[in-house]
This record gives structure tokens, C-alpha cells and sequence, in this order.
């Protein structure tokens, strides 16, 4: 028999563990609908602004060798486009939806917290850690601020939502964030977005590979998995259980996302793998993920999540 995948996600049935992230390739109806047809078991769509982005200039994207470089500037069509393509994708695919949110101000994050309450969006993802609006800091490296939005946010939400984190790298810094969070109704915590401000050369050309902020990016794929793994099993003994974690960084195999349940996650997005490998990316760490339980004797996601072993 096959080992069950499935996992709830704020209350919310997920057929599998394993789906997209918000970012890559979820801009358009049409890339939102490559995503709805592919195995992930829910469709996260991009991070949203109040009006439509354009995003940073190009190239904005390069592959490395062991992952990607990115700065994108949140290019988007503006939160009202999503609203009508979770209308869309609901009605043709029933998969859960998930929004992402990243306003450009507390205001902005308000109306469009209060416009997805009345949408066929079944979750939705705060985004206040995206290390590429040009002229903008990391919000999620800022306690006090993090507080004062957290605060506005969960008087208006009336979805189940989480936030998706900057990666921490401070001990003191969990603490600090996971204090703050812990006083909002959230129901997960998405660990982590991309590790910010790396700067990948060409020697041939004797220039950065992406072009905006003089080439500075966020770095995703493997790189970034073992900062991920940290934050997810931080958060997860943080928090207690009370608190869902999502893991997120460098997944390509069905091994990865055990090892990120292992640490402690409720499910493992996936995001350069994405880009990368296509669709097929889903199905097959899912798969790789069922052969590898069978193997070790577990039949579901409980029989070992957070359970990784001390030395
Ligand atoms: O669009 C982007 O440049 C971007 C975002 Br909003 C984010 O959250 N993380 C990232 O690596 N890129």
C-alpha cells in the first residue's frame, strides 16, 4: 500500500504534502493553470501588491549551478486579478488556493486582507520577506515593526493564514520573532523565503548575472537548504505544535522533503526545483517521498514529522 501523504494545513485537506510556492511561475492565469493541472495539491499564487507590477528590470532570473538567483521587484497584476482567478481555479480545479500578500504599506496589506476574506481562496500567506523591492528593507528582520503589522492583520483576517519568513541565522533573532508571532492568531509559519542579497558573477563577462540593485538577489535551490532545515525545526520547537510550520529551500527529491518533515514541517513547498524541472517536479518528490516511507516502515507524514533524532 502507499504510504499517506496527505496533511491538513490550518484545518484545511491537502491530497499531498508537496506544492508550489509562492513566486515562481505563478504570475498568470495561464502559468496558475499549468500548476492546477500538475500534481502539486493546492495552487499558491504570486505575491500580490494593490495595483499591478511590473517588476525590476532584466534579466532578473539566473540558474546557478545549485540553485537560483532572483530579483523580480514583485512583478504581479495587482490582488484584484487574483481574487478573479482563485474564482477561476476553484471552480474548475477544487484544489485549496493559496493567496500571498506583500503590500507595499500597512494600509495596502488591510484592503487586501479584507478583500480576500470574500474569495475562493481557502488560505492565505503574508509576505513580509522578500528581500528584492528596491528601496524596501526585509520587514521580517524587524521585530517591532513585524508586531504592528501582525497586529492590524489578524483584526482583519478572516482566512486561515500564515506568514512566509526571511531566513534567520541569529538564534536570539527565533526568539525574538517567534515571541512576536505567538501572540497572533497565525496558524503556520512558511520557512523560508530566499536567502537575501547574494551576488552570483559571470568571469567571462566579468558581471553579475541579474541586472537590478547592481546585481544583488535572492538565492534559492540548494544553497539555501540547510538555512532552511535550521528554521523550520527552530520554529517548530518554538512554537510547540500550537503553530504549523511549512518548509521551503533547495526540495528536489522525495529524501529533501523527508528531511524537512523530519525537522519538523506540516508540508515542503517546492520553488526553483519548479522552475527547473517543470511540473513533473511535484509528482515525482512525492513519489520519492512514498518509496522512501514504505521503505522505513511509515505508512503517514505523523509517524515522523518533527521527530528527528538527537545525537
Ligand atoms: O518578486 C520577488 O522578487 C521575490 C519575492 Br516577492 C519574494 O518574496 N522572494 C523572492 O525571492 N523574490
Amino acid at each position: 500500500m502507499k504510504a499517506d501523504i496527505s496533511t491538513k494545513i490550518a484545518g484545511v485537506k491537502f491530497d499531498a504534502c508537496i506544492f508550489n510556492t509562492s513566486g515562481p511561475a505563478d504570475v498568470t492565469l495561464a502559468e496558475l493553470e499549468i500548476i492546477a493541472r500538475s500534481k502539486s495539491p493546492a495552487i499558491t499564487m504570486k505575491s500580490c501588491t494593490l495595483e499591478p507590477r511590473a517588476g525590476n528590470p532584466e534579466p532578473r532570473y539566473a540558474d546557478l549551478e545549485y540553485g537560483s538567483i532572483n530579483s523580480m521587484g514583485l512583478p504581479n497584476l495587482g490582488y484584484k486579478a487574483y481574487i478573479e482567478f482563485a474564482a477561476v481555479l476553484k471552480r474548475k480545479y477544487k484544489k485549496p488556493i493559496i493567496a500571498s500578500i506583500c503590500g507595499m504599506t500597512l494600509e495596502d496589506d488591510i484592503i487586501m486582507f479584507n478583500a480576500f476574506n470574500n474569495s475562493q481562496v481557502d488560505i492565505i500567506e503574508f509576505n513580509p520577506g522578500s528581500p528584492n523591492t528596491i528601496g524596501k528593507a526585509i520587514v521580517g528582520y524587524d521585530a517591532k515593526e513585524m508586531d504592528r503589522l501582525l497586529k492590524a492583520v489578524s483584526k482583519v483576517c478572516k482566512k486561515p493564514w500564515g506568514i512566509k519568513l526571511p531566513p534567520y541565522f541569529d538564534l536570539v533573532h527565533f526568539d525574538e520573532i517567534a515571541k512576536v508571532i505567538k501572540k497572533y492568531p497565525v496558524n503556520f509559519v512558511t520557512c523560508i523565503n530566499s536567502l537575501g542579497n547574494g551576488l552570483a558573477i559571470d568571469p567571462a563577462t566579468e558581471q553579475p548575472l541579474i541586472k537590478p540593485k547592481g546585481g544583488l538577489g535572492g538565492i534559492g535551490g540548494r544553497y539555501a537548504k540547510f538555512t532552511a532545515l535550521a528554521n523550520v525545526r527552530r520554529f517548530y520547537e518554538l512554537f510547540d505544535r500550537k503553530i504549523q510550520v511549512i518548509g521551503v529551500g533547495g526540495v528536489y527529491s522525495g529524501t529533501d522533503a523527508f528531511e524537512f518533515i523530519l525537522a519538523g514541517a506540516s508540508a515542503v513547498q517546492i520553488g526553483t526545483a519548479f522552475l527547473q524541472k517543470g511540473p513533473g517536479i511535484f509528482n515525482k518528490v512525492q513519489t520519492e517521498l512514498q518509496t522512501l516511507m514504505a521503505k522505513k516502515g511509515y505508512i503517514k507524514l505523523s509517524n515522523f514529522r518533527g521527530k528527528l533524532k538527537i545525537l
